[in-house]
């Protein structure tokens, strides 16, 4: 299983690179990969288990920051409406977005960022995602709301891109226009 010790930090290279395509159908090493990404973030959610490990809790996972530079994200979170968004997806792409934006009200944190880097992160307030399931069969997925934000982060990843990129260097905290707030 993964631990924190898998997981590369900022500074680390690969954070910064461009993953490439997993080449479908995927290979047994790729689907071991995708699958111990999702584990993670499941035990990490599990207090015992994170407790035991010293699992810092997430809601997702990149394979960059495993230092596997691959297209690859895991995500397990729960939705406004006590929907489970649970998804371990190969190649996720955003096919559409909405104009409108939306952020989390406590500003973003990173597995891969040890320290708190505060400020609001601009994020689709919707979005759609198309991916392949670790049997390479094509999943495509309708999201808003902390799930919406979550997916957004964890594609950055597969872009080199950090949450705190995003933030408004000069007022971290510059209201975001037209945005919905999200708290959870
Ligand atoms: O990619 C990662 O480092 C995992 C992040 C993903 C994430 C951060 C901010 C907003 C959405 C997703 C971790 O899950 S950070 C811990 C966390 C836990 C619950 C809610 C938000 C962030
Ligand atoms: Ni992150």
């Amino acid at each position: 299983m993964l631990t924190m010790e898998d997981i590369i930090r900022d500074g680390h290279p690969t954070l910064r690179k461009t993953a490439e395509e997993v080449l479908l159908p995927p290979s047994e090493e790729d689907k071991q990969i995708l699958t111990s990404l999702l584990e993670f973030v499941i035990n990490s959610q599990d207090s015992e288990i994170a407790k035991k490990y010293g699992l810092r809790p997430g809601i997702g996972l990149a394979a960059p920051q495993i230092n596997v530079s691959k297209r690859m994200i895991a995500v397990h979170v729960t939705g406004d409406k006590g929907e489970l968004y649970s998804y371990a997806l190969f190649n996720p792409k955003i096919i559409s977005h909405s104009v409108e934006k939306s952020y989390l009200k406590s500003g973003e944190g990173c597995l891969s960022v040890d320290e708190a880097i505060p400020g609001y992160v601009p994020r689709y307030a919707r979005v759609t995602v198309k991916g392949f399931n670790v049997d390479g069969e094509e999943v495509k997925i309708r999201l808003r709301g902390l799930p919406a934000i979550c997916f957004q982060h964890e594609i950055d990843h597969l872009n080199g891109i950090m949450f705190y990129d995003h933030i408004d260097k000069k007022n971290p905290f510059k209201p975001i226009e037209d945005a919905i707030e999200i708290t959870s």
